[in-house]
């Protein structure tokens, strides 16, 4: 019996396409020509976007570097699957390391006043004035701040809206996945949530919105990110948590910028304890 050429290319296809598959398999770390890697690097402010050769071997490695060890991941200088899996985890749309120029003195004022701008679909109106009104208060509990909710169109301090791709501020979203949102610091202040994310509450499912609100409100505010992987501020989504808590590292960081709440009282409470 002999077999036809068709069969035999069609073997070799087989066979090509197997052997492919067993080298790229084995090969670790993967070349990092990866266009998605340098694009995220860049992205994040890990790697200057108008360095010349911004595929020079040494910059890419020392960026990788940082990126690792800002997200308390193995720090290798390469990609590896632990990178892969942590550029491919949704997180928030903010720089890790911005600006030299970019400094946060935070509000002058404590009252600050919030305004919905437009809601997702994903939840009811309720679910969503809920879920903002506590993610502001996660913050109001430690500090000296207070918020207040005004109407849709009177003005205020913190804009809040849900969009897709093109929002109206030359940031665009990026579809399902990557990015969840963003906010701008004092004094814009806005936080932008992609609608191209399920966004639900008390629920496994989906993307959390209270705690991404919470992340968000932390920038509004005039946070930056963490280093912390317990803290609130620490860039990368890490699911649904009823149990959630603010870490040290972001309550040491609004009550430099604002204070604590209530220290008149706490002070009252320490003079008669002692007397
Ligand atoms: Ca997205
Ligand atoms: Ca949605
Ligand atoms: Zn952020
Ligand atoms: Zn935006």
């Amino acid at each position: 019996m002999t077999m036809t050429v068709a069969q035999v290319v069609g073997v070799s296809v087989v066979l090509l396409l197997h052997l492919g598959v067993r080298v790229w398999a084995v090969q670790e770390p993967i070349p990092f020509d990866n266009f998605e890697v340098t694009a995220y690097l860049q992205k994040y402010g890990y790697l200057d976007r108008n360095a010349g050769d911004i595929r020079s071997n040494e910059n890419v490695t020392s960026a990788l570097e940082a990126l690792q060890r800002f997200a308390n991941i193995d720090v290798t200088g390469e990609v590896n699957s632990e990178t892969l899996a942590l550029v491919n985890t949704p997180r928030c749309g903010v720089a890790d390391f911005l600006p030299f120029s970019t400094t946060s003195n935070g509000w002058q004022k404590r009252h600050l006043k919030y305004r919905i701008a437009s809601y997702t679909q994903d939840l009811s109106e309720a679910q969503i004035e809920q879920a903002i009104s506590d993610a502001l208060g996660v913050w109001a509990e430690v500090s000296s701040l207070t918020f207040q909710r005004v109407g849709r169109t009177e003005d205020a301090d913190l804009k809040i809206l849900f969009g897709s791709r093109d929002h109206g501020d030359n940031i665009d979203f990026d579809g399902s996945g990557g990015v969840l949102a963003h906010a701008f610091l004092p004094r814009r202040g806005d936080a932008h949530f992609d609608d191209d994310e399920n966004w639900t509450v008390f629920s496994n499912f989906g993307i959390n919105l209270f705690i991404v609100a919470a992340h968000e409100f932390g920038h509004s505010l005039g946070l930056f990110h963490s280093d912390d992987i317990n803290a609130l501020m620490y860039p990368f989504y890490s699911g649904y948590d009823p149990n959630f808590e603010l870490g040290t590292d972001d309550i040491a960081g609004i009550r430099h910028l604002y204070g604590g709440r209530n220290m008149l009282e706490y002070n009252l409470f320490l003079n008669e304890t002692v007397q």
